[in-house]
């Protein structure tokens, strides 16, 4: 009987004692860094769907190193963060408590699993030694003017009570909890992750094994426009016209408000359709800059309060009706036609995207069309559409196209229709006739400046909640900001009584008199303590470094193990590929981090790089986004719906090698897939045909000459070396182990397997389903662990099938001999017969009446 609790239990102390997954750095062997995202140890535990990726990574890392590869394979925790804060906020215990607690729990579990994590190695985000370098490097980044105060308004969750990141707003709402998003004005750190904004979307291109789709959200998310600022002169207005330009041609400005003395200044990507601009529209959030100059003010300001609680995604969504409101009192002028042009406030456009304003062009921008409409506003056709445009998009004739054309471009110039695409201009003074490509930077110039916009905003990294890392700034009255002198770090997280946020924008700490009063380093005046805490982001945007050198308290990471594991070009090669370019080899995690994490990781990366602490510009070579196990309601597993699958009691009832076989098997590893218990039991009975044949058809090792090999299982099993492993290297987890499935079902047909066939099997296996590899390794062929043997090799000769000679007649007459595998179907033989030369020719274009096949033996064709 296949007693699966016994063998795993065994064998995950077995290898605990023997340290089989603990890692150096060993000269002259070929490393490889396999990583998976750190898990936040919640209270719930793990469910069934965490260790889909957990399981893969583990595959790949024992695949490695049974191919003879230094594997590095670590684990740790991202323990900061709110909802240990939460937890301890309802259960009045201290939030190290809870998360100590946790992480004991989620080990424990990774354990079951069989996982082989080298622990010697774990990290934990809130463990002083780790965040002592997170402080570090985030005072190298003050250092170096990447951080600076600000006052704007900024995302603020009213439930969580804290200032949020970009990133941390999710359609609108907090990304934690769900509560719709406030803008509200806060103190506040940021990092100037836009200064990086132009390498972060360059260097995507040096990542070839980053799947697209990835690598695309990335490039939305960094969102670069390159388009024109133009400056619109304000009639009626007091003041006068500056004429020096404050912006540096071709120069990228962060988001600013786009009022000027006597201006408003638009950011556009068409400055083509300038001639087209018939009224300018402003943000709500900039019209207080223009209230002595509104007419009337009191009813704008009555516009802007209503839309103030709207959210961004309110505020932009298509299908929505437009409002706004005219600002009476002041035009002003298009530069192009020198025309006055009235000036709206529209909730459309967003404060913290370009300029905040814009010039609207009706006829040629879908928002700005239906903004016209509504308000009756004129609309000024300068593209011409390209004929191309229409004749590509149908089936028409070129005459058809070019009427076509003519009809659309009729209706955009009488106002009717928009059209957005590229033309010819036209109404465009000395312009016309220019395509618009042509046309935009020409005209950029000559009205406004070149200007590069990216949508990723910098980086909101201040929380006012206490579980996290406090930011190591002092403030002095005499000195301004100072930083946390080095040798103070860390600078620990004090005890406090009460964690409950203040709501104010203060965090909890500043309630803590004796730890925020302190004096300044440089002047040893009187001094307060910065009462923020970092982001959770923050201790996750390097951990990986760390895993390589965890215990270095001198460094962040040392040279050497740098160089070793993420490989500048001195370093032991991670494949046969010859890379200029380090990092980890392998990153495995959920996709809803393509443009969290993985944008922070590469930032933090780049600017490790800067300071030279690492050698190389991007941290992970290879990654792979792992899909979701679903519910068996195939929603997605959540305590709200009550339909979480905890694993532990599948592992008791089907075991770990059941459960790790069954969710490689389950489906394509990037794709959401729902859990099946009848497709565990399945796996669970693969496993134990293996065991079955172990007993009845396996010779022990002492009467192995008795049995030598079987052909066919021989065949097979060199076509399953090759796949398995080929499967393993592209994450095809699934049909690998539907490879061996076959393979077992072959074996289990044979009269009786070689050992030396079984213990291939069991190597195969062994990445799979371990604990029974291991098991019956040691039991069937040796007394040393499977985890040390080498990877089974693929001989190309074995793998050949056996080979006849099929006769191919025409009405019943030789005309060739084709080679072909003994297992030809009908169909494959009778295709082959038909493409051969010979036959071809003998054919002579004539069409078969008939084939006929003889198995094994012949083709007859039979021809008029
Ligand atoms: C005139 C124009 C004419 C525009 C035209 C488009 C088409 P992306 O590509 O996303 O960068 N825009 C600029 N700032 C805005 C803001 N704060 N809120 C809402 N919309 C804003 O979009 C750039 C375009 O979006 C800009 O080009 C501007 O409209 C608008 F035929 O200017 B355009
Ligand atoms: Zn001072």
């Amino acid at each position: 009987m296949y007693n699966h609790r016994s063998i795993e239990q065994k064998w995950q102390e077995e290898w605990q004692k023997d340290d089989l997954y603990k890692t150096g750095e060993t000269a002259g062997q070929n490393k490889y860094y396999v990583l998976d995202m750190f898990p936040y140890p919640s209270g719930v535990g793990l469910h069934v769907g965490h260790p889909r990726g957990y399981i893969a990574t583990d595959v790949l890392a024992r695949y490695k190193r049974l191919q003879g590869f230094n594997v590095l394979h670590p684990m740790g925790w991202d323990a900061f963060g709110l909802p240990a804060e939460n937890y301890a906020l309802a259960n009045k215990v201290h939030p190290k408590m809870a998360t100590d607690k946790n992480i004991i729990n989620y080990k424990r579990q990774l354990n079951l699993l069989g996982l082989g994590y080298d622990w010697s190695r774990e990290i934990n985000t809130t463990d002083p030694d780790y965040y002592k370098w997170t402080q570090w490097a985030f005072i190298k980044m003050f250092e170096r003017g990447l951080v600076y105060e600000s006052h704007e308004p900024i995302n603020w969750c009213p439930t969580c009570l804290t200032g949020l990141a970009n990133e941390d707003v999710e359609d609108g709402r907090c990304e934690r909890c769900g509560t719709l998003v406030e803008k509200r004005p806060l103190r506040q750190w940021v990092i100037k992750i836009t200064d990086y904004a132009e390498r972060l979307l360059n260097d995507l291109d040096k990542l070839p094994d980053w799947e697209e789709p990835i690598k695309e959200m990335q490039r939305n998310w960094i969102g670069k426009s390159e388009g024109a600022i133009i400056k619109f002169q304000i009639t009626n207005s007091k003041s006068q016209i500056n004429s020096k330009s404050q912006i540096a041609k071709n120069s990228v400005i962060p988001a600013k408000a786009g009022i000027q003395e006597g201006f408003i200044e638009v950011f556009t990507t068409r400055p083509d359709t300038i001639f087209g601009a018939t009224y300018l529209v402003l943000a709500p959030e900039l019209i207080s800059n223009l209230k002595s100059q509104i007419a009337n003010y009191s009813d704008v300001e009555k516009y802007v309060n209503k839309v103030k609680n709207k959210t961004d995604l309110e505020r932009t969504d298509l299908n929505k009706d437009k409002t706004g409101k005219e600002l009476k009192g002041i035009k002003a002028i298009n530069p192009a036609t020198k025309e006055e042009i009235p000036i709206f406030v529209a909730d459309y456009i967003l404060p913290n995207y370009g300029t905040g304003a814009i010039m609207a062009v009706p006829a040629h921008d879908e928002r700005d069309f239906e903004f016209a409409k509504k308000y009756s506003l004129p609309s000024r056709c300068v593209i011409n559409p390209p004929i191309a445009m229409v004749a590509v998009s149908g089936d028409n004739s070129l005459d058809e196209a070019e009427q076509l054309t003519k009809d659309r471009y009729d209706r955009v110039l009488k106002g009717q229709e928009v059209y957005e695409g590229d033309g010819f201009l036209i109404n465009s003074e000395k312009f016309d006739g220019l395509k618009s490509t042509e046309a935009r930077p020409k005209m950029a110039v000559k009205f406004g400046e070149l200007m590069t916009q990216y949508k990723l905003k910098d980086w909101v990294f201040s929380r006012q909640r206490y579980w996290g890392e406090p930011i190591p700034l002092i403030h002095c009255d005499k000195c301004g900001v100072v930083p946390v002198p080095e040798n103070e770090l860390p600078l620990k997280l004090p005890e406090v009584e009460h964690y409950e946020p203040s709501g104010t924008g203060e965090s909890p700490l500043a309630n803590i008199k004796d730890w925020v009063n302190t004096t300044c380093p440089k002047c040893g005046g009187v001094a307060k303590r910065e009462t923020n805490t970092m982001p959770q982001w923050a201790g996750s945007s390097w951990y990986y470094l760390r895993y390589c050198d965890p215990h270095n308290d001198k460094e962040l990471i040392s040279k050497d193990k740098e160089r070793y594991w993420l490989g500048g070009p001195l370093a032991p090669r991670s494949s046969a590929r010859q890379r200029s370019e380090g990092g980890v080899d392998f990153y495995v995690g959920g996709a809803e981090h393509a443009t969290r994490h993985l944008i922070y990781a590469r930032f933090w990366h780049k600017f490790l790089q800067d300071i030279g602490v690492v050698s190389n510009s991007e941290p992970f070579i290879k990654y792979r986004h792992v899909g979701l196990i679903l519910a068996e309601d195939n929603r997605k597993m959540s305590k709200r719906w009550g339909n979480v699958i905890n694993p532990d009691e599948f592992i008791i009832s089907h075991g770990a090698d059941a459960l790790r076989v069954y969710e490689m098997f389950m489906g394509p590893f990037g794709e959401a897939i729902a859990w099946n218990t009848n497709g565990l039991s399945g796996a669970r009975k693969f496993l134990e045909k293996i065991y079955k044949l172990s007993r009845n058809k396996q010779q022990t090792a002492n009467n192995k000459q008795q049995i030598t090999s079987n052909k066919e299982v021989k065949t097979l099993l060199h076509k399953t070396i090759k796949k398995v492993g080929e499967d393993i290297e592209s994450f095809k987890f699934n049909t690998a182990v539907s490879a061996l499935m076959i393979l077992v079902n072959k074996m289990s047909e044979a009269e009786a397997i070689a050992v030396d066939d079984f213990s291939q099997l069991l190597l195969l296996l062994a990445p799979f389903a371990p604990h029974l590899a291991e098991e019956l390794w040691q039991e069937k062929v040796s007394g040393e662990s499977i985890f040390k043997q080498p990877w089974p090799k693929f001989d190309p000769k074995e793998a050949k099938d056996e080979v006849i000679n099929l006769v191919v007649q025409i009405n019943g007459k030789l005309r060739d001999t084709i080679e072909a595998s003994a297992d030809i179907s009908e169909a494959e033989a009778k295709a082959l017969a038909l493409k051969s030369e010979k036959i071809t020719k003998w054919l002579d274009g004539k069409k078969p009446e008939k084939i006929i096949y003889v198995k094994g033996r012949l083709v007859n064709i039979v021809v008029k």
